[in-house]
């Protein structure tokens, strides 16, 4: 399989090597786009919306400052999906408010033997996918690496960490083959069957700080050393996880608190990713994190409202 762009812009990729599309040139995309292609074992390319930006990205590459030196890999980026040719794996690491614009527009890259893997914050993403590709072909995961935006393709890397992902509908098949190719481009890579589990430990953490980290403008470290906010985000944290008990996702031997406060230290001088959007002036994705949890909430009888007053306010701040 070969980019129709790509062929003519570049040197031809070699016949074998997969081609990985990743949607979504943010900082997780950025940063996946620039750890894949640096492997060399796979051709990654970036699908964006944005003909401008796509245009820069194709020319600069994307740029990464990483703790030890700043690099930039060339990667192949375009706005139009008719420059791309049908891909073996489509990863969507835009925003979640923009799932459903992002997968209709891929839809010519979908193949079908195409994995569509979301790592996506929030809930509800590959729910979208599943509404546009076959079940069989999605896959959900998360990744605990961190990136910051700098600029159009120009990151800092935060963190690398590894990829939990899974199949919704148990193609574990296709969970395997999709592992294999992030392996064979040096990302460490756990499958895990329930892969809800895995989506709610993940929004469990994204609820607790973000919106803190978003209203204080505080980094992910701060909010463990100002009492109140600790306290607040462990109830966050216990609401979230008893949300998730009422709507029968189970989470197995694991404290939500110390999960969060875990995830705050390692991450201490991180800004969250819902701050980045409130500095940026962006829409932040409280709706398919603290919102998703209220409103599912709802659906088994149970309230959060916690999460619901802290969706109110985060929704109220660049109104
Ligand atoms: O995933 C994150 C985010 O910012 O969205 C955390 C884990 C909170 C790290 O900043």
């Amino acid at each position: 399989m070969r980019l129709l762009g790509k062929t003519m812009l570049t040197e031809p990729c070699q016949a074998e090597q997969r081609q990985v599309v990743i949607i979504g040139p943010g900082a997780m995309g950025c940063l996946y786009a620039a750890l894949l292609n640096r492997s060399r074992s796979v051709d990654v390319s970036l699908l964006d919306y944005h003909p401008q930006r796509a245009a820069q990205i194709q020319q600069q590459g994307v740029v990464v400052e990483a703790a030890e030196e700043t690099y930039t890999v060339p990667v192949y980026c375009s706005a139009d999906p008719g420059d791309f040719l049908v891909a073996d794996l489509l990863i969507v690491f835009t925003k979640a408010y923009d799932t459903e614009a992002a997968i209709r527009r891929a839809t010519p890259l979908v193949g079908s033997d195409t994995g569509v893997l979301t790592l996506q914050n929030g809930l509800g993403n590959y729910q979208i996918l599943q509404q546009h590709v076959p079940k069989e072909q999605v896959l959900a995961g998360t990744t605990a690496s961190g990136a910051t935006l700098l600029g159009p393709g120009h990151i800092r890397q935060a963190g690398v960490a590894e990829i939990v992902l899974g199949s919704p509908v148990g193609n574990t098949e296709l969970a395997h083959e999709v592992a294999e190719i992030l392996q064979s481009a040096s990302q460490t890579v756990k499958i895990n069957d329930d892969v809800d589990a895995v989506l709610w430990r993940k929004a469990l953490i994204n609820c607790a700080i973000n919106p803190l980290t978003a209203l204080t403008r505080r980094r992910n470290g701060e909010l463990l050393e100002i009492t109140a906010l600790r306290e607040l985000m462990a109830q966050v944290a216990r609401e979230v996880y008893a949300v998730a008990s009422a709507a029968g996702i189970n989470l197995g031997r694991y404290s939500p608190v110390e999960a969060v406060e875990q995830v705050c230290r390692a991450t201490a001088t991180n800004q969250s990713s819902m701050l980045q959007d409130i500095l940026a002036g962006r829409q932040t994705e409280i709706e398919y994190l603290n919102g998703a949890v209220a409103e599912i909430a709802g659906q088994y009888d149970t309230a959060a409202p916690l999460c619901e007053c802290l969706a109110a306010l985060v929704q109220g701040i660049n109104c």
